[in-house]
């Protein structure tokens, strides 16, 4: 499956759970499938979007909150894994697409064909840890998540097919204002 797949999947799952996603290819495709108060994404900043996750987690936790992430960005930022486990917040999802590589600057490889980041998150001590390669697996194995105590740490395997996409036009300042209403429960 690619990325953009995946992530649709995903999104389609999802009402008003709050959603970072990290920077790149990732957030374009996110807002290009379906943008929404609901939705922060990380504009510039790589490794960022799991520790804003985690601390809005912990701030707001009667909200789930849904991280959408690159193998590059956790592998830039790991030691955040830690700090989520460490912290266990039952209403984080951390999700993974993981291409191996660097897809949104020209496919340079990471190193996440020799290091299995699902592996690091369970030694870490996430709650719940799954690996998702086939596409028609992803909506059940996300659904079991979604309802389960995390925190949850899911890998889904992608291509590194690229389509193109929107470029996120919501400016940083407006985005941060309607997504801290959005998190609050207030309206636009
Ligand atoms: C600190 C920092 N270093 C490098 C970049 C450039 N950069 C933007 S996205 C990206 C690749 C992200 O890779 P990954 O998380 O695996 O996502 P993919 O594009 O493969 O889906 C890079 C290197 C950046 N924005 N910030
Ligand atoms: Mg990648």
């Amino acid at each position: 499956m690619t990325r953009a797949e995946a992530i649709h999947v995903v999104l389609s799952k999802l009402t008003d759970e709050l959603v970072i996603v990290c920077n790149g290819f990732p957030s374009r495709e996110a807002f290009s499938f379906h943008d929404r108060s609901e939705r922060f994404y990380m504009i510039g900043s790589m490794g960022l979007a799991s520790a804003i996750g985690v601390g809005i987690a912990l701030a707001k936790p009667t909200r789930t909150v849904v991280v959408m992430d690159g193998d590059g960005n956790v592998l830039m930022n790991m030691g955040t894994l830690a700090t989520i486990a460490a912290h266990q917040p039952k209403n984080l999802l951390h999700v993974v697409f993981d291409n191996e590589v660097y897809g949104s600057t020209g496919d340079q490889a990471t190193l996440s064909h020799s290091v299995s980041l699902d592996a690091v998150a369970r030694s870490c001590g996430y709650a719940v840890v799954n690996r998702v390669v086939e596409e028609h697996l992803l909506p059940h194995t996300l659904e079991r998540m979604l309802s389960a105590h995390g925190p949850g740490f899911l890998l889904v395997k992608v291509s590194r097919q690229v389509d193109d996409v929107l470029r996120v036009d919501v400016a940083p300042d407006v985005m941060t204002k309607r997504f801290m209403k959005a998190a609050n429960g207030m309206p636009e």
